[in-house]
């Protein structure tokens, strides 16, 4: 049984970590609290969660083994009220700490949300997601990153929701985001490359996030070009890939994720439902979020670094291998119109080639794509 998540007690649902924790905590709407009571309450409040993460991280550290409230109380300078608040709080949050007369407290289990400090605390990668802002609920994470991007948020930072009640599909779609079943999330990069390379990113998430989840369920996804990931022929997850740009150069690019882990059978639209999947669907067992949403994270960087390093070349190989597009019958639906083919194959940009009866060769750099032509 995974412990359960609950919903974060505290008011302010947005953090950022500057580097790795422990780090400060940065309300990120600070500039926006003129009112001097307000901004004395924020203080306060910050200062309280500030102590009980000290707290939480002091019984991290000594996971298994139990610490007597005096010694926290004793090496935190704060008082045995304070520390057993803490406790309290940390428990409604969804940790499991036992509580035993003379021998103290003891960290069981953490629970499998993506509060910053858990994300951080399992992190491998050196700088994407070492930015994160995390809201119990939001509209989109994708809007908030576009903000963000706009404000000149730095590359790498992520913004994660345990539930979005605007999500966006591509085209003003939506996107189904129930509380504390999906990984959903969103990316801001500034490659230094030409707007029309943007395109290659979809691929390269949808490379990253393969094998994440092979890597850590063993359940292998097959790619629909360009931004579908299908589990037993359904998706399970979408990519929307948002970029500003000038003509010649990318400003930013905003990578959205959104990943069905636990969503059941009812928590889709009847619409919906006849084509969307979950992991937890296609596995018959719930998944842990927090370390495959990591384990996503470290592959976006390798991926991303190899990139640029590299070119497209070595993600359009792997992107190949995971493409159930590629040979099959499709017919794609483009800004400009329907054409029915055979996918041959993905050029150097990212770009489908489709190939008609009449043996005309068609690329698309955008589009949708049914894999079996009505
Ligand atoms: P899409 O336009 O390819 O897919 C949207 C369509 O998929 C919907 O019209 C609906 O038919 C179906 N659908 C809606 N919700 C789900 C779901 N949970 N699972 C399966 N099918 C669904 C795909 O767009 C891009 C989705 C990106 C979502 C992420 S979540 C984090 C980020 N923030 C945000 O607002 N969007 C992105």
């Amino acid at each position: 049984m995974l412990p359960r998540c609950k919903k974060r007690q505290s008011e302010i649902t947005t953090w950022i970590f500057p580097g790795t924790f422990p780090g400060k905590y940065v309300n990120p709407l600070e500039q926006e609290i003129v009112d001097n009571q307000e901004k004395e309450d924020y203080n306060i409040s910050m200062a309280i969660e500030g102590s009980k993460q000290q707290v939480l991280e002091f019984l991290r550290r000594h996971r298994g083994e139990y610490i007597s409230g005096e010694d926290l109380s004793r090496d935190l300078a704060i008082s045995r009220t304070a520390v057993w608040k803490h406790i309290q709080s940390l428990r409604q949050e969804g940790y499991r700490i036992d509580a035993q007369t003379r021998r103290g407290y003891c960290l069981l289990a953490t629970p499998d949300c993506f509060y910053p400090e858990e994300v951080t605390a399992g992190l491998e990668t050196a700088w994407l997601g070492r930015t994160l802002y995390y809201y119990d609920e939001v509209g989109s994470t994708n809007q908030v990153a576009k903000e963000l991007a706009d404000d000149g948020a730095p590359e790498g930072t992520v913004i994660v929701a345990e539930c979005q009640t605007g999500g966006r599909g591509r085209r003003g779609r939506s996107w189904i985001s129930p509380a504390r079943k999906g990984i959903w999330f969103s990316v801001i990069l500034r490659p230094r490359v030409a707007p029309v390379q943007a395109p290659q990113l979809t691929l390269l998430a949808a490379v990253a996030v393969v094998a994440a989840v092979r890597e850590r369920t063993g359940l292998p996804l097959g790619i629909k070009w360009p931004n579908d990931l299908l589990a037993g022929g359904r998706k399970v997850c979408g990519i929307l890939t948002e970029i500003k740009a000038e003509i010649d150069a990318v400003e930013y690019i905003v990578l959205g994720i959104g990943l069905n882990a636990n969503l059941e059978a009812g928590d889709f639209s009847p619409e919906v439902s006849p084509q969307a999947t979950s992991l937890y669907l296609e596995l018959g067992r719930p998944v842990e979020r927090l370390p495959l949403f990591q384990r996503i994270l470290s592959c976006l960087e390798k991926w991303y670094e190899r990139w640029q390093d590299e070119g497209f070349a070595p993600v359009r190989e792997a992107w190949k291998e995971a493409s159930i597009t590629l040979g099959q019958e499709v017919r794609v639906n483009s800004w400009r119109e329907v054409f029915q083919g055979v996918a041959l194959d993905i050029d150097d940009e990212g770009s489908l080639l489709v190939r008609d009866a009449g043996g005309r060769i068609r690329r698309f750099n955008s589009g949708e794509v049914s894999l079996r032509p009505v």
